[in-house]
């Protein structure tokens, strides 16, 4: 039944044979990454409606999709880490018992192909043959699946073969099913290096080279191995003196990774020989080099970005990637023209658009506050090959990674958190990771805007428990030398009337040009209880026209009795962690409290 070449590793023939008898497709296809293949599931996908060819001219290789209104966003409470015993997936992740998921799930799969065709994609994280990569195979019925793989991870022959005879490699295994809502699951099985999604067809519930495997798989093999999965982008900085820096960064979904990892430093900025050039802008493999310094990867191949937002102002570098050779997934289509549109890309909308549902859109609805009148929705995407990023730095490809200089957490916060600190030590670094919070964005499927502790950016894709983690973390400290600088940051805080403080977007150079000062002993800052934060004049604010001195005492105000309230949530939290809570972070909590209240 199979096409193209047949497989001769028998790990994947007798499992692709056992998968086709249940889900009995009436076909299967091995994508092997050629043009002419990938040309021909286009003209496929364009022929059912499922992608929409847009204007050649203009955006040669562009498509729109739009998928199922029921289905644009990860859905964390179907999705379940499967291990043995429960309290090995922790208290914070969902589980449900691996033979009891596989019995109900196969119930869902039974015949789910039939009449279809089954796509068996081999596909690498990591440039094929590094040290870091890691391999999977990924079968689904889904042509935009497909695509989406093709750009996001480097898939076809080559992984095939590198995969070899062996039985190592992540089996993953997705069918569309009717996209039921209420039998939505996805579900991973760690210590089986096997991952199955039913019922959705978008983004990382179903592109499972992404989160399933890069972040809940990967973390947990991380654990096992010695090495780290993380939710962060990776940029490099090259200094005036030509020296290069690389710097790892994690923000929950939606945050501004991918506008930070493609970020136009300010023309003074410019002038004076910084360049920004990106690596990564959502995964971060993570392994201790020789040397005793944290070397990174990213082991994607394309970025799978948030199109409400991107514009010329905001992230010019991510407007130009998308021009070429990419898949669009519910935005807004300009009829006029057979392009794209999103709130944000333009101040006024184009007279003629088709919203993300496929229904005329009527700019007279239009209500800023209310997302059910968007044009495109909130978390809809782009899919686009790094290759097209006029910004991608030549390290990309290499297999040895980067060094990191410098680690900086994240969140979305109106209060509370300053523009920037640094911890201490590793030690207080793993504590300020273990301690992010931020407000819940479009990315997945529940209330928007409510702070939730979301470790590292994490919470929703550490697979296994987050008390191992955070002791994962400290254990891969003591085996670093040399190891990154840990800071913090918050683009989010607001003024009395609920305007933004720091103007972001490309401004934020001159919080990473402290950082890089930090890590080179080149700046100096006042200690306060939390960590190190920067004198009044180590912020260069030259050029900011809009921006008092003020603003920025604001932005780095610490207020000791709403940090006190903080730690009492982040105890909470722990104590939610449950038995595995390293008592290292316990202890920096206490002397945190004291420092506080001294
Ligand atoms: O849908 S994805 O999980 O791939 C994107 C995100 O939430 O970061
Ligand atoms: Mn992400």
């Amino acid at each position: 039944m199979l096409k193209n070449t047949d497989i001769s590793n028998r790990f994947i023939s007798s499992w692709i044979e056992d998968i086709a008898k249940i889900t009995q497709p009436k076909e299967i296809v091995l994508i092997d990454g050629s043009n002419e293949q990938t040309e021909a599931l286009r003209e496929l996908a364009c022929s059912t409606g499922e992608l929409i060819r847009l204007n050649t001219e203009k955006m040669p290789g562009c498509y729109l999709h739009r998928s199922n209104p029921n289905d644009v966003a990860r859905v964390e409470d179907r999705t379940f880490i499967c291990t043995e015993k429960r309290e090995d997936a922790g208290s914070i992740n969902n589980w449900m018992d691996p033979d009891e998921c596989k019995k109900k799930l196969t119930g869902l799969y039974r015949g789910a192909m039939k009449g279809k065709t089954m796509y068996v994609i081999p596909y690498s994280m990591g440039s094929v043959g590094s040290q870091f990569a890691k391999y999977g195979i990924e079968l689904t019925d889904s042509v935009y699946v497909v695509l989406n793989m093709l750009i996001m991870t480097r898939a076809g022959k080559d992984a095939l073969d590198a995969i070899g005879d062996g039985d190592n490699f992540v089996r993953g295994l997705h069918a569309t099913a009717d996209l039921d809502e209420s039998n939505r699951y996805i579900v991973h099985f760690p210590e089986e290096n096997t991952i199955w999604s039913i019922n959705s067809a978008y983004g990382g519930n179903v592109l499972l080279g992404k989160k399933c495997f890069a972040l809940r798989i990967a973390s947990y093999l991380g654990r096992r191995e010695g090495w780290l999965a993380e939710h962060m982008l990776i940029l490099e900085i090259e200094c005036p003196s030509g020296e290069k820096k690389y710097i790892c960064a994690a923000f929950p979904s939606a945050c501004g990774k991918t506008n930070l990892a493609m970020l136009i430093p300010p023309s003074i900025y410019q002038k004076r020989g910084y360049k920004i050039r990106c690596l990564g802008d959502d995964i971060a493999w993570l392994r201790v080099g020789s040397d005793g310094r944290l070397w990174a990867i990213n082991p994607e191949n394309g970025f799978f970005g948030v199109a409400p937002g991107t514009s010329e102002k905001t992230n010019p570098n991510a407007l130009f990637t998308v021009q070429k050779s990419t898949i669009f997934t519910n935005v807004a289509h300009n009829i006029d023209n057979n392009t794209v549109w999103w709130e944000g890309l333009t101040d006024n909308a184009p007279s003629h658009l088709t919203d993300w549902k496929g229904n005329h859109w009527d700019p007279k609805q239009y209500n800023k506050k209310d997302p059910s009148t968007f044009a495109a929705h909130p978390n809809s995407r782009f899919t686009a090959p790094t290759s097209e990023c006029p910004c991608l730095s030549d390290k990309f490809n290499d297999p040895d990674g980067v060094p990191i200089s410098a680690i900086i957490f994240g969140g979305r916060r109106e209060h509370l958190t300053p523009l920037v600190y640094q911890s201490r030590s590793w030690q207080s670094g793993v504590f300020v990771g273990s301690a992010m919070a931020s407000e819940t964005t479009a990315a997945a499927v529940g209330k928007i805007g409510i702070v939730r502790r979301d470790p590292m950016a994490m919470r929703p894709f550490v697979g296994y428990d987050m008390g191992d983690y955070f002791t994962h973390w400290l254990d891969m400290g003591k085996k670093l030398s040399n190891p990154p600088k840990i800071f913090h940051v918050n683009w989010f805080r607001t003024d009395k009337d609920g305007r933004f403080l720091w103007p972001g977007f490309g401004e934020n150079m001159r919080v990473l040009e402290w950082i890089i000062k930090r890590c080179n002993g080149e700046a100096e800052a006042r200690e306060e209880a939390i960590g190190y934060l920067p004198l009044d004049n180590d912020i260069c604010t030259d050029d900011l026209d809009i921006f008092d001195k003020s603003t920025l005492s604001e932005l780095l105000r610490v207020d000791a009795n709403e940090w006190l309230c903080e730690l009492d949530e982040i105890e909470k939290f722990y104590n939610e962690i449950g038995k595995r809570m390293p008592v290292e972070l316990y202890s920096e909590l206490d002397c945190l409290r004291k420092r506080l209240t001294d």
